[in-house]
């Protein structure tokens, strides 16, 4: 049995990883429609053989969709969402629009796909790229081990900021060598560089401990920070997770970092994870995950794993991660929320 699929945002970032992912994994794939804007519409993509004509989504015809994929933004998913579930189709939507809607399921594909039984809205909620990247790790470690306080520093690339991110950071990059960017180890102020257009501050040789906007609840973080921690509760159905996240833009163009401080109701050293995580899906060890070599690629890389000697006993430990940001973190596992549906809905 195959499914008429529908991207929403095709023409973006994620949207072009999306395409390329429903390509990889053989999705079962009968009709496919790309939609996007007004700005894009009539633009045509090769997939496979097929020649797809951009439709512009505010004119398109919604019925006969079987599964809606959505990566056009929280605003765009806000309106769209329900206008494709009321056409009949199941939406999987990237934004952060729905995560936290409590008839919304809100699923890695490898901790918790037994919440997309039942879809009460129809729309189905892909987590934010942080969330996404820590789950597969935090999962078969929790299920062991009972997940009990996180404390998160993330190492977040530009391209999690869209396409601005990417020339905010080319942009400045290329300004900075033209004038000689070792001056900056003295003075940052030594050379001239272009107005942030995306990022807050300068995200070239730089690192900015501010993604998104500060949240009105006196709390005083960002909106990004508190992702990882309600994202990661509704996920792990740990409603009660303790979690504290810092998330720091840096000057990498693709997947993100994360340095984890994880505790535990139960004794665990770093062999025991180890001996846990090495059969768990979608995790794979490097000595030392760094961004650029997970960038292009499905796992979550983890490594550096430690016993954190800031717990007492056995019962804590840090490790760093690493995965891409429009792979896992965005395109893949939407990709995979819908071959789920598939499976589960219309038994392709
Ligand atoms: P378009 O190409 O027509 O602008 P990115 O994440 O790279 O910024 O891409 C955003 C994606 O979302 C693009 O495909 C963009 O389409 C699409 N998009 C943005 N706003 C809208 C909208 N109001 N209606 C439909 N699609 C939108
Ligand atoms: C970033 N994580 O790196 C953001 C991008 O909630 O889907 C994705 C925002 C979201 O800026």
């Amino acid at each position: 049995h195959r499914v008429n699929v529908a991207v929403l945002g095709a023409t973006g970032q994620v949207g072009m990883v999306m395409r390329r992912i429903l390509d990889e994994r053989n999705f079962p794939v009968n009709d496919l429609r790309f939609l996007a804007s007004a700005r894009s519409a009539g633009t045509v993509i090769k997939w496979r053989d097929r020649d797809i004509a951009v439709e512009d989504v505010a004119k398109a015809n919604l019925s006969g969709i079987d599964i809606a994929i959505l990566s056009a933004g929280g605003s765009t998913s806000k309106v769209w969402a329900p206008k494709f579930a009321e056409a009949g189709a199941y939406v999987v939507d990237n934004s952060s629009q729905w995560r936290m809607d409590d008839d919304v399921p809100l699923v890695v594909a490898e901790a918790n796909p037994d919440d997309l039984d039942d879809i009460p809205r129809r729309i189905v909620a892909n987590p934010n790229c942080t969330t996404m990247a820590c789950i597969p790790v935090l999962k078969p470690l929790n299920d062991r081990f009972g997940l009990k306080r996180l404390i998160v520093s993330s190492y977040q690339a530009v391209s999690g900021a869209g396409r601005g991110g990417v020339e905010q950071l080319m942009n400045e990059a290329a300004a900075a060598v033209e004038q000689g960017a070792d001056k900056l180890v003295f003075d940052g102020n030594s050379i001239d560089l272009p107005e942030p257009t995306k990022i807050i501050r300068t995200i070239a040789f730089n690192a900015v401990p501010f993604i998104g906007s500060i949240v009105d609840d006196g709390s005083e973080e960002t909106d990004e920070e508190q992702k990882l921690r309600n994202e990661g509760r509704k996920i792990l159905h740990l409603p009660n997770l303790a979690a504290s996240c810092t998330c720091v833009r840096v000057g990498v163009f693709t997947s993100h970092g994360m340095s984890v401080n994880a505790e535990f109701e139960r004794d665990v050293t770093p062999d025991m994870a180890r001996e846990v995580l090495k059969n768990a899906p979608g995790v794979e060890f490097e000595d030392i995950p760094t961004p650029q070599s997970a960038a292009g690629k499905n796992p979550s890389f983890v490594g550096r794993i430690r016993q954190d000697q800031a717990v007492d006993g056995k019962k804590g430990l840090a490790f760093f991660i690493a995965n891409d940001n429009l792979r896992k973190g965005a395109a893949l596992n939407a990709v995979e929320l819908a071959e789920i549906v598939a499976r589960k809905h219309f038994g392709a």
